[in-house]
């Protein structure tokens, strides 16, 4: 198992100590620490001034009441959350995550991450996540109005351009945002475009934002098969997942020639052997908001066509080449990568964030697989939200081809950063050593110029 270097161990402890019940938090925590040691070892001065212990401590964390009226007029209380994580780079700067899930460890998690996925992406963002405890499913569109509204009237007064620009994430879409923007747009009476990204294309989204998650998972992976002078061309690959990042990975592998074999949702996975239909897992998911149990519906059950219950296997029994989790954190478990494994998996590029266990991680990686870390691969989601920014500021709107060319070019960019810092560092082929590293280091400098604040 890794270790965490001496003099960054008692960090560590203080985080888990000042952090109690926070398992989450701890875990995207330990893996960034245990990268450092390598770099404390070359560059003893990031030692100075807690500088560390300053990346580990939230900027700001906000946590507030959010009472709605559901349609039966019965009021409903949630728990809304935004933890400003470190705004070094530029404004704070990640999504918002709506499922009952929720909780303050999950948004530190998520929050630590950003930090340095956006500084992967060499744009200027600093590092932000919310969120809330609501379940937006089988609520009506008035319901998410009601919430949406609820929600900003709090959340208004700590965002802003400059200052804090949310997106989307879990349960938050297209629809979400919308309601967010007007309502904040009501509040402050400022037609502020640029305070959120993933936006409608009617007042501001970007063209490839809502793709650009997934299509910028398959650009991360296929520059690592290409490591290894292969490409998606003719490979067996398993998303889970069907939301936005497994929507449009699915149709990006589609596109380079790969075979998406199984998908999934919280009820269970489905398989088409001979290649899963998109168009019909949009329809159910973009359309319809249903489950991909479904899909077997109406295409019909037999011929390579099945539904596996959740609880009843794991999508990852699914044989494949390619792997690539994109439904959320530790859904990737020790045994699930010793089955890909024997399987024969050659890549796995995270779409979620941090959906394979430490002990799956090290298993890829003893045997040779390549692996790239979220705040790697799925960086294209928020690199096109800022490049969403720049059209804001700019007054301007890039066509599809253009936003589409800077995000694969951003993928290549960060794939060639982490692979050459691991190298640098003694690691060749780790990309969540050359992630944490290059992320850390790019974060460091402002902090050290800045001073102790
Ligand atoms: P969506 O809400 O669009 O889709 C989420 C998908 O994951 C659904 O299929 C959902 O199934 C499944 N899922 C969610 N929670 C669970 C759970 N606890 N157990 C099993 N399945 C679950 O979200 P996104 O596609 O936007 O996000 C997916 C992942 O990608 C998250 O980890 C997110 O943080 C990450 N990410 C998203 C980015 C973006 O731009 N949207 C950018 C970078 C990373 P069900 O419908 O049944 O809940
Ligand atoms: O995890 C992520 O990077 C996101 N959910 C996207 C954040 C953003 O601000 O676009």
């Amino acid at each position: 198992m890794p270790q965490i270097d001496d003099k960054l161990a008692p960090i560590y402890e203080e985080v888990v100590r000042r952090n109690a019940g926070e398992p989450e938090f701890h875990q995207a925590v330990r893996e960034v620490l245990e990268s450092l040691g390598r770099v404390v070892a070359k560059r003893p001065d990031y030692l100075e001034d807690a500088l560390i212990e300053r990346i580990c401590e939230p900027e700001r964390q906000i946590i507030f009441r959010v009472p709605w009226t559901d349609d039966k007029g019965r009021v409903q209380i949630n728990r809304g959350f935004r933890v400003q994580f470190s705004s070094a780079m530029g404004p704070y700067k990640g999504g918002l995550r709506f499922h009952p899930s929720v909780n303050v460890g999950i948004i530190k998690f998520l929050g630590f991450e950003q930090i340095f996925k956006n500084a992967l992406t060499g744009l200027p963002i600093g590092g932000g996540k919310g969120g809330s405890d609501f379940d937006p499913k089988g609520r009506s569109d008035g319901e998410i109005m009601r919430f949406c509204q609820s929600f900003m009237t709090e959340l208004y007064r700590h965002l802003g351009e400059y200052t804090d620009v949310p997106a989307g994430d879990i349960g938050v879409g297209a629809r979400e945002i919308g309601y967010l923007f007007g309502q904040y747009k009501r509040l402050t009476n400022r037609y502020e475009a640029g305070v959120l990204t993933g936006k409608g294309l009617f007042y501001g989204g970007s063209l490839a934002r809502k793709e650009a998650t997934g299509y910028g998972n398959t650009y991360f992976t296929q520059a690592m098969l290409k490591t290894g002078g292969t490409d998606f061309d003719g490979k067996t690959v398993v998303v889970s997942g069907s939301g936005n990042v497994a929507i449009y990975t699915i149709e990006k592998v589609q596109e380079f020639g790969g075979r998406v074999v199984a998908c999934s949702d919280s009820s269970g996975y489905i398989v088409d052997e001979a290649g899963i239909d998109l168009d019909l897992v949009k329809e159910i998911k973009e359309v319809r908001r249903g489950r991909i149990s479904q899909y077997v519906r109406m295409k019909g059950e037999g011929n390579g066509v099945y539904f596996v219950k959740s609880g009843e296997g794991s999508i990852w029994d699914v044989a494949c080449e390619v792997a690539m989790p994109s439904a959320t954190q530790n859904e990737l478990t020790g045994k699930d990568a010793k089955k890909l494994v024997a399987n024969g998996v050659t890549a796995v590029g995270e779409g979620a964030n941090m959906p394979c266990t430490p002990e799956a991680i090290r298993t890829f990686q003893q045997a040779g697989v390549k692996f790239g870390p979220g705040k790697a691969a799925n960086a294209g989601g928020v690199a096109t939200s800022a490049l969403e920014m720049q059209q804001n500021a700019s007054r301007d709107r890039w066509s599809f081809e253009k936003t589409e060319s800077r995000l694969a070019t951003i993928m290549r960019d960060i794939h060639d950063s982490c692979y050459s810092t691991a190298e640098e560092f003694g690691a060749p082929g780790d990309y969540v050593i050359g992630a944490n590293i290059a992320g850390f280091i790019r974060v460091a400098e402002p902090m050290r110029a800045f001073g102790v604040i």
